[in-house]
């Protein structure tokens, strides 16, 4: 019995060696990689070489409303301008199939992953996998959870807007709006997404020493307008009293804002609503008098990912995070500004 546990136990030990051999030498040949030009930069980075056309993987997490769309858009003009190739799929909002096609990406050996995250902690694996196949990877919009990887050394760079700022500006606004006495429903984003989390903490930050401002009811509306919609029509049954509706993105307000339509409310009128985006509905909303504002979150990445791309390449130092600046929309400018929205 005893022998039998000593035998086991140095067969464990052999099966620990052999699978920390694997791991170096997957690290080793990754580095020399032809993904990017071969070797590791300074703080262990991928290096990119300096080319005349770059394979750029965008593996987008879902393609269900205007932001999004945009998004990928934007991708697709500035890597065509450039005359690169673009490896695109649409994970459909699976974070497992996002991973998986990072997977694909890497075994297409591209030269660079330009990477939206759809939720913080399973894509923060897929990021570390692509390192140690010697491919850089740029965050775009959405970031991982820095516990996990972080800016500067698994990946080169985080590219899109300050969400707990938006979150911040986006309580301001009711706290002005309602003279600081709210009943607020909260539609929150994907869970375990980064604008889902930093938007909250941002929002319920600022409301914390106003003791007129109130959250009823916080929800999961997956940024997605039906969802929104189905989770106020609910809220709203076992909250009655709710005057103002605070929600992570436009998609969900305006699917709040048909939900307290449909059950004999008036936004605008006898419940305040605030967003994030910017998109042209949003937009319309707000000239109607339905949507009070929205904080903007920039979805055209194009030129700011490729710009930094090329820098990188170049040998320039990148900041971890490149902060986009983000407008304000209400009633003062929505107008003028729905014909550049999207
Ligand atoms: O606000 C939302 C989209 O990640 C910042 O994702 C982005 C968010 C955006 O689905 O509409």
């Amino acid at each position: 019995m005893q022998r039998a546990r000593f035998l086991a136990g140095w067969v464990l030990l052999l099966v620990a060696m052999v699978a920390l051999a694997g791991c170096g030498s997957t690290t080793d040949s990754g580095g020399d990689g032809d993904g990017g030009g071969g070797g590791a930069a300074a703080g262990g980075l991928p290096k990119l070489a300096q080319k005349d056309n770059y394979t750029v993987c965008f593996p987008q997490t879902e393609e269900n409303n205007p932001w999004r769309l945009a998004q990928t858009a934007s991708i697709k003009e500035e890597v065509q301008k450039r005359g690169w190739k673009l490896v695109y799929t649409n994970a459909a909002g699976s974070a497992a199939k996002q991973v998986a096609d990072v997977q694909s990406c890497i075994a297409q050996k591209v030269d660079v992953i330009w990477l939206p995250p759809r939720e913080e902690k399973p894509l923060a694996v897929a990021v570390k996998s692509a390192k140690q196949a010697g491919i850089p990877v740029f965050l775009l919009d959405r970031n991982v959870d820095q516990s996990l990887a972080k800016a500067g050394e698994d990946y080169v760079a985080f590219i899109g807007s300050d969400f707990i700022e938006e979150g911040k500006r986006a309580a301001d606004w009711l706290i002005k709006e309602t003279g600081g006495k709210a009943n607020i429903i909260q539609l929150l984003g994907t869970s375990g997404a980064s604008p889902a989390n930093d938007r909250r903490k941002g929002f319920e930050d600022a409301i914390k020493g106003q003791s007129g401002m109130k959250v009823l009811a916080s929800q999961d509306g997956d940024f997605n307008r039906d969802k929104g919609r189905q989770v106020m029509e609910t809220l709203l049954r076992a909250h009655p009293n709710v005057d103002a509706v605070y929600a992570h993105n436009d998609e969900m307000a305006i699917g709040a804002i048909a939900a307290l339509k449909a059950a004999g409310r008036k936004p605008g009128q006898d419940v305040t609503v605030v967003s994030i985006d910017g998109e042209r509905a949003a937009l319309e909303a707000i000239v109607d008098g339905e949507l009070g504002a929205s904080v903007e979150c920039n979805p055209r990445f194009g030129p700011k990912a490729a710009e930094t791309t090329v820098a990188y390449a170049g040998g320039q130092t990148i900041a971890p995070k490149i902060i986009n600046p983000d407008k304000f929309f209400d009633a003062s400018n929505a107008k003028e500004n729905i014909a550049a929205a999207y």
